[in-house]
């Protein structure tokens, strides 16, 4: 079996054993509060986190982890508070505030087979979730690692980065935004949950200062490798295959790389950043293998 297909196994495999630990949070028993979760909400919240995503950023978690010999197990509870978050942001973008989407994975979008209000309830309730799973012990025995995977998230969520990157994307659909801005923007929006799935492992792991830097530097790169990819999969792929709408950004002139400098040269900038992000796991032998297939992925992939 070639290297690519190994690797798809590999991913597809991790996502089933997920979507198993994805299940066992999404109940009424699991969101603890003083009164009972509404089945509505927790509905909309299963409809839009257990519906086949490709679970890359809890991978990334996983897999910086285990360069420290964490488990898959132990890296669980972080690695899910990232794919919560991801899902809170799916749910968020989809709405007709925003990018006002019929379809996700191939399915349709919390506030079409539900209602508006409740697909930002939905988004809100995983949001706050995370950050639950995150403070709980069974995340990590030692208080002060748990505070430091809270303020990662923070940062990789929050103004300073998702939230944040998609307000400037907002403000870009007006215009005037130099290739520069684009660039910033797809680093907050896309780019800093990546990072910060994989700084969550490196610290989960108890990466010394040069391990995280490294390992920052590649989250980064692989962040802007994967934000390419989906530019020119916008232009490129069916939306069949990606389960979602596909050729809007061209449709609604939303400036991105891709538009500014055509596919030719973003494929070629993609090779480059792919470069760049391997480059950056120089000093991490055979155990970083996973990580760098998942780069070479995050080009390379079909949807
Ligand atoms: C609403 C606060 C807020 C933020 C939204 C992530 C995001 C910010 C918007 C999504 C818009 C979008 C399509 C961005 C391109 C990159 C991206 C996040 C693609 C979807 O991620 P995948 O391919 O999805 O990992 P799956 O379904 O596999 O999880």
């Amino acid at each position: 079996m070639s290297e690519p297909e190994d690797f798809a196994a590999r991913l597809d495999r991790f996502a089933t054993r997920f979507a198993t630990a994805l299940d066992a949070q999404l109940t009424a028993e699991a969101l603890v509060g003083p009164g009972t979760p509404p089945e509505r909400l927790v509905a909309a919240m299963r409809h839009g986190a257990l519906n086949g995503g490709k679970r890359l950023r809890p991978f990334l978690t996983v897999e910086a982890a285990g360069l420290f010999g964490v488990t898959e197990t132990e890296a669980m509870p972080a690695a899910l508070a990232v794919e919560f978050i991801h899902c809170y942001s799916l749910i968020h973008d989809d709405l007709p505030a925003m990018d006002d989407d019929d379809l996700r994975r191939g399915q349709p979008t919390v506030h079409r087979a539900y209602d508006e209000a409740t697909a930002i309830l939905a988004g809100d309730a995983l949001l706050t979730h995370a950050f639950g799973l995150l403070a709980k012990k069974a995340c990590h025995s030692d208080p002060a690692i748990r505070a430091a995977l809270v303020a990662e998230l923070v940062a990789g969520s929050g103004g300073g980065g998702m939230a944040g990157g998609q307000m400037r994307d907002l403000e870009g659909e007006k215009g005037g935004f130099t290739t520069n801005d684009i660039a910033e923007m797809q680093q907050m929006k896309t780019g800093a949950l990546i990072r910060s799935a994989v700084r969550l492992g490196a610290l989960l792991g108890g990466a010394s200062l040069d391990q995280l830097k490294a390992l920052t530097t590649f989250g980064e790169e692989a962040g802007h490798a994967f934000q390419l990819a989906d530019d020119i999969l916008d232009l490129t792929a069916s939306s069949e295959a990606m389960g979602k709408a596909t050729g809007k950004d061209h449709q609604r002139q939303k400036p991105t790389l891709v538009s500014r400098i055509g596919l030719d040269a973003a494929r070629r900038h993609l090779g480059d950043t792919v470069h760049h992000a391997l480059s950056a796991l120089m000093m991490f032998g055979p155990e970083a293998d996973t990580l760098r297939q998942t780069a070479r992925y995050f080009a390379e992939r079909e949807n």
